[in-house]
């Protein structure tokens, strides 16, 4: 349960015994009902210095809205998702034009949508290692890969095997895919590349270039 602070600007974030009648630490310890010690608030601290906090919603999209009284809303999502929505957010780690960079410096080029779609890849759905179809997928130097969302919600393809804020997306990340969205890739050098997706990092892929 998250609760917001009108004087200090803080969220706080509470759990709730199994009959929701008490408040508990993240430790799993009670809430006692005195006041709370500076150094237990700390604890509980989930954000802070958000000016005075006058309303918390979970918005239609499942992420947790923030209403401040100089009238500013911001909207709390996980670590993964601003990874992949880069350019909404302005705490990004990852700028596009820097990702851009790095992709070339790896021999990989993102090309215009081309007519040749021999190498597809069907994105079908969170199943693990059959999330991509087919997996793995075997292609030549300089051959392209076009992925298609066939599922019903967005899906990426990010480089590496797990997500980690430093390494996750390095070499190439398609960002959202819609639903029916399509991205291609043209793999000029040779190797093993593992991929997966950002939203569901059980969704994992892998991509055979051979010579
Ligand atoms: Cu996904």
């Amino acid at each position: 349960m998250f609760v917001g602070d009108i004087n200090n600007g803080n969220i706080y974030h509470f759990k709730l015994t199994a009959d929701r009648t008490k408040l508990l630490y993240p430790d799993g310890t009670p809430v006692e009902r005195t006041a709370v010690t500076s150094e237990k608030i700390s604890l509980l601290r989930f954000g802070q210095a958000f000016g005075g906090v006058t309303d918390l919603q979970t918005g239609p999209d499942g992420f947790l809205y923030i209403l401040v009284n100089n009238g500013s809303i911001f909207r709390i999502v996980p670590a993964s998702y601003a990874a992949a929505n880069h350019t909404s957010y302005s705490f990004s780690s990852l700028p596009s034009q820097q990702q851009q960079e790095q992709g070339q410096q790896q021999q990989l080029t993102l090309s215009t949508l081309s007519t040749n779609t021999s190498n597809k890849v069907t994105i079908v759905g969170v199943k693990g290692l059959q999330s991509y179809e087919p997996n793995p997928i075997n292609i030549k130097v300089g051959d392209t890969i076009t992925w298609i969302n066939a599922d019903v919600v967005s899906h990426t393809v990010t480089s590496g095997k797990d997500y980690d804020p430093n390494t996750s997306g390095k070499t190439f990340n398609s960002g959202a895919i819609l639903t029916n969205g399509v991205y291609q890739l043209k793999f000029a050098v040779p190797g093993k590349f593992d991929y997966f997706c950002l939203f569901h990092p059980d969704m994992k892929g892998q991509i055979i270039v051979s010579k």
